[in-house]
């Protein structure tokens, strides 16, 4: 774990000499780094802990409801920490100032949790029950199943605020909760990889093409919920 720390750490210093010297020519890294390091270490490791009670929950929602209801709508949890070098790039690109407080404020998906299901009556459902949970606030829904982006992209986004408990007091945390099915999730993935290849020849033909993957995508969806036969629970008989 101190490994992984000291790596951790070591990543976002670099991230702050480089992007620094790339887009704040005026100011000293070094001299931000000596003021700043141990407030962003301290706010990392608290958004670790935020990824921790909101996995948490997801899987007692799990577990319940594979025992009482003989099913488990969760496939998989992907967490991530927002890395050092896409914080950095965000608040420089939103023109934010550049301080612990306000990476805290200005930015709410640093600490990310991507729920995959299988079908989609299940993100509405699980996110539902989520929400009912006294101690989560919602903060911000994006609804990209019932709207999908226009290059095909869906996905239900939540930006939520948790409590993290702590040894003398209690904080306030902001987690993005993504909900997708497998075959949102397997879509959205590709198409980042394709996306990220900078020497993409025909670049509109390859959004045409994945916009239509999408589409299909979710026909597949929709067609395999109806082949399970299964209904889809509704949140009061939780
Ligand atoms: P990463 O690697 O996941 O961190 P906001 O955060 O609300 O100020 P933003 O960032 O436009 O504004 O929010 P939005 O639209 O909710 O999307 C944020 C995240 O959704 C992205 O995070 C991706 O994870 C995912 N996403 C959104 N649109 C697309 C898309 O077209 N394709 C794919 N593959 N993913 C998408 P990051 O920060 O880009 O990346």
């Amino acid at each position: 774990m101190e490994k992984i720390n000291e790596e951790l750490n070591g990543l976002w210093e670099d991230a702050i000499r480089t992007r620094f010297l790339e887009h704040m020519k005026d100011e000293d890294p070094e001299e931000w780094i000596k003021q700043n390091a141990l407030d962003f270490r301290e706010l990392m490791s608290y958004y670790r802990c935020a990824i921790m009670e909101v996995e948490t929950k997801f899987k007692v929602l799990d577990e319940e409801l594979s025992l009482k209801y003989d099913m488990n709508p969760i496939e998989s949890i992907k967490s991530r920490l927002k890395s050092p070098a896409s914080i950095v790039d965000k608040m420089l690109r939103r023109d934010f100032s550049f301080s612990v407080e306000s990476i805290e404020k200005n930015l709410n998906d640093i600490a990310g949790v991507r729920v995959i299901t299988a079908f989609p009556s299940d993100i509405y459902m699980l996110s539902e029950a989520f929400l009912r949970q006294d101690d989560i606030k919602l903060l911000q829904e994006k609804d990209y199943i019932q709207n999908p982006k226009p290059n095909g992209y869906r996905s239900l986004h939540l930006i939520v605020e948790t409590p993290i408990f702590l040894h003398n007091s209690t904080k306030l945390m902001k987690v993005e909760v993504q909900f997708r099915t497998i075959s949102m999730d397997w879509w959205a993935t590709t198409e980042h990889k394709i996306r990220y290849k900078k020497d993409v020849e025909f670049p509109e033909i390859i959004d045409r093409e994945l916009l239509e993957c999408a589409e299909m995508a979710a026909v597949l969806d929709k067609k395999m919920e109806i082949i399970s036969g299964r209904k889809p629970l509704k949140i009061e008989a939780i």
